[in-house]
């Protein structure tokens, strides 16, 4: 039974100003009593809908209140008490509204609420209301100086729609760990220089098969290049093996991350065209057999859909997988930009909360070796910022210095631009950072290295690789000096392009 009435709000709000441990004889004294609320008043129109309020699970703090329909009159939902004569400025004042009160308004009905509304504004000035409607729209209602609007079967149903996501997700889970349990060694194969997004996949999965990395090990035909990827494997202690595909024999199952098998060239080795599961999000490719598949095209990252598997599973995601999912989400979508989903979104907050920044910094921000430092020292030492654009010239490197050189570079005053260069074995390497609302850096490096090396990348983030060969060939030497009045012009003229 749902108590009901004024006496008894009465009682509980005494109950409450006597202070229960503190001893203090004014414990909310600190809050300002506009923000506080004693009594939340519950309006349904209709006994129908007070049957679905009170199924819902009525709060102790929560009067209850229904106004019959005509023919309702002797149908009295229990624990509600009844508003007869409508909704009244008369009908409101006898609930004995005190400042702190608030007010719900449960209807689909336009001049009920109105006349509610207004009725509220009268016999309460100043008391929040919300509209709780699944049919009527912010046109519907009144001018009132603190109203909100929002569903009330919908706000369920958006509960039970998420629920059967997650049970969807979980059939999933399950019908993987039937298919793979029985398995001895499990290869999971990831795209060749594979990214974050496929490296943290696949941890995923192998962490939902309950497995380590004896039964189901990171595989790939191309070991992990970019030093940024490097340092996420080396970070998180993931070891990706480089294998043939002859070696895939070693392997009863096969599970593909963040690829599918018709990536693997022209012909792809017939292993691969014959899979146990392929989970992605690239366009879907045919011209394959996968006893399962789970493709989300629409998804910005194969982490998400990994997330929202161990989700379902109700599976611990610790800090290492949680920093491993969220930084793969991270590159793929890089920071939630272009081609993100609700449902990117979703898991990155998830994720978000369970993972360590100390881990993420140690994958972003990989310890500079002592070498590189005085090199940096060395280009800082004559640094200039000329027509927005900050070169630091590095000489001889290791590669990974250099993008963490141009990320610090972009932080200079008046810089709009970051270009930090240097030799990396046979190649003058350069990455470029800029401020975001100049043109795109993939394109201005695309300009810079043309006809004598490659480069690209993104609106904000690129890098550019131009063998000392071709360098030497155009400009005749290959010092620093030569590099730096090389690249400046180049990029000048790139960024200007069309201007
Ligand atoms: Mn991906």
């Amino acid at each position: 039974m749902i108590p009901v009435g004024q006496d008894l709000a009465h009682a509980r709000r005494r109950s409450l100003d006597s202070g229960p441990a503190s001893g203090s004889p004014h414990p909310r004294a600190r809050e300002d009593a506009g923000d506080r609320v004693n009594r939340r008043f519950i309006v349904c129109n209709g006994a129908e809908l007070a049957r679905l309020w009170a199924r819902i699970g009525a709060k102790e703090s929560e009067e209850l209140t229904w106004v019959p329909r005509e023919d309702e009159s002797r149908a009295r939902p229990p624990g509600f008490r009844s508003l007869p004569g409508g909704v009244s400025p008369e009908a409101i004042a006898r609930l004995d509204p005190k400042e702190g009160d608030e007010f719900a308004l449960i209807s689909d009905d336009g001049p009920f609420v109105r006349a509610a509304v207004a009725a509220v504004a009268a016999a309460a000035p100043g008391a929040p209301v919300l509209v709780m409607s699944d049919r009527l729209k912010g046109e519907d209602l009144p001018e009132h100086p603190c109203l909100r609007r929002t569903g009330l079967r919908t706000q369920i149903r958006d509960d039970i729609d998420r629920e059967f996501l997650h049970l969807g997700n979980l059939r999933r889970v399950v019908r993987l760990r039937e298919l793979l349990s029985g398995r001895d060694k499990i290869g999971i194969l990831l795209q060749p220089d594979p990214d974050p997004d496929g490296i943290a996949s696949g941890y995923a999965l192998r962490v939902l098969l309950g497995r380590k990395s004896p039964t189901a090990p990171l595989v790939s035909f191309g070991e992990v290049q970019r030093p940024e990827n490097q340092a996420m494997v080396q970070a998180l202690g993931i070891e990706v093996r480089t294998i043939s595909p002859e070696e895939l024999e070693e392997f009863d199952g096969l599970a593909l991350l963040d690829v599918q098998p018709t990536v693997f060239g022209e012909k792809p080795p017939a292993r691969v065209l014959s899979v146990d599961l392929v989970i992605d999000h690239h366009p879907e490719r045919s011209g394959y057999d996968a006893v399962l598949r789970d493709i989300r095209t629409g998804y910005g990252a194969t982490a998400t859909i990994l997330t929202e598997y161990a989700q379902a599973a109700g599976m611990e995601i610790r800090p290492k997988l949680a920093t491993a999912l969220l930084y793969g989400i991270k590159t793929d979508t890089q920071l939630l930009g272009r081609d993100t989903s609700h449902n990117d979104m979703q898991a990155f907050a998830t994720l978000h909360a369970g993972h360590s920044p100390a881990l993420l910094r140690r994958i972003e921000r990989p310890a500079l070796p002592t070498d590189g430092l005085r090199a940096l020292g060395r280009a800082l030492a004559r640094t200039r910022i000329e027509e927005g654009i900050h070169l630091l010239v590095l000489g001889r490197v290791r590669e990974d210095v250099i993008p963490q050189v141009a990320e610090l570079g972009l932080q200079a005053e008046g810089a709009e631009w970051s270009v930090a260069a240097g030799v990396v074995g046979k190649d003058v390497v350069f990455s470029v950072r800029n401020v975001g609302y100049v043109r795109g850096a993939g394109e201005v490096v695309r300009g810079v290295v043309e006809g004598l090396g490659v480069g690209g990348g993104h609106r904000s983030m690129a890098k550019g690789i131009i063998p000392l060969k071709a360098f030497r060939e155009v400009y005749q030497r290959v010092d620093k000096k030569t590099i730096r009045t090389a690249l400046f012009e180049a990029f000048a003229k790139a960024i200007h392009e069309n201007d």
